[in-house]
């Protein structure tokens, strides 16, 4: 499709999801190519970006650009009607561009510090252990191998931190239809009134389903968990909270069974899936 549309270089719980999400924001036509981890399609993708690195964007006239901020802030540029960002020069623009960059460059390389421990470890144990330091981390958004990747655009799974502002995201945007908190909970520090869960989770309609742990000590049980259930505005009947004999990570198979019973029931059974 080169020469009319975009293509987006994507892979499931990687990086590619913000450029996916301003190419369907601003409704121009693009072709998504997933990328696996097999040594064959690494060495083809390099042919697009020598360093095999997710997002990767080739534009409509054949150039092929990387790193994601760059993508962003060029697709903003390509298409100021879409409004996505300040007008170029301005002040604001100065504070977009700032926030673009301290994302890509900080928060992002810290995300890729969990995703490729061993390249910031000396030993392979060592690398293990530091996946598990950073358990709890933004990684669990949109975790990849779980069912959080293969959520409908209309749904929104998100696990711990994720967990957390999922009582903030459906309360602002309507579009998504139903929520799924895996480990979900009030954050326990004081918040400012305009960032304090406290003030969004009433404003929360939709369908949702929220797991959690008994002995969860990022969110307990009593102070956490059941406040962030109670507050919800979501109908009662169509609110469900279960909780596991489990600390912060709630049994993962029953953690699947539940989130895509859910979905079954309020978006209905999958269409043409093949077993
Ligand atoms: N600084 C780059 C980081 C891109 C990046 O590291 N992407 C990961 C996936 S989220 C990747 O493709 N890693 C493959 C590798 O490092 O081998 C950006 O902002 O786009």
């Amino acid at each position: 499709m080169t020469g009319t549309a975009y293509t987006l270089y994507a892979r499931a719980g990687a990086g590619s999801l913000a450029p996916q999400i301003l190419l369907e924001e601003i409704s121009v036509p693009y072709q998504l190519v997933w990328i696996g981890r097999s040594p064959a399609e690494l060495e083809s993708f390099r042919r697009i970006n020598p360093e095999a690195k997710i997002p990767s964007l080739v534009l409509p006239d054949g150039t092929a650009v990387s790193e994601s901020a760059a993508i962003l802030i060029h697709l903003t540029q390509a298409h100021p009607a879409a409004d996505l960002a300040p007008a170029v020069g301005s002040s604001a623009h100065a504070r977009f561009l700032q926030w673009m960059v301290f994302l890509s460059a900080n928060v992002y390389e810290t995300a890729l510090r969990y995703h490729y421990a061993e390249r910031y470890a000396s030993a392979s144990s060592s690398a293990a252990e530091r996946k598990r330091c950073v358990q709890g981390s933004p990684r669990h958004v949109g975790e990849g191998s779980g069912p959080h990747d293969r959520l409908p655009r209309d749904a929104q799974g998100h696990a711990s931190w994720g967990g957390s502002l999922g009582s903030v995201m459906p309360a602002v945007e309507k579009r998504i239809r139903l929520v799924v908190l895996n480990v979900g909970g009030l954050w326990l520090d004081p918040a400012l009134p305009e960032a304090d869960e406290i003030n969004y989770a009433p404003r929360v309609t939709q369908p949702v389903l929220m797991l959690n742990g008994e002995h969860d000590n990022y969110f307990p049980l009593e102070t956490s968990q059941k406040p962030l259930y109670r507050l919800l505005g979501t109908p009662p009947a169509d609110k469900k909270m279960i909780v596991y004999p489990s600390g912060h990570i709630v049994p993962r198979v029953d953690f699947m069974k539940e989130t895509l019973a859910w979905l079954d029931k309020y978006l209905g059974p999958v269409q043409g899936a093949t077993q």
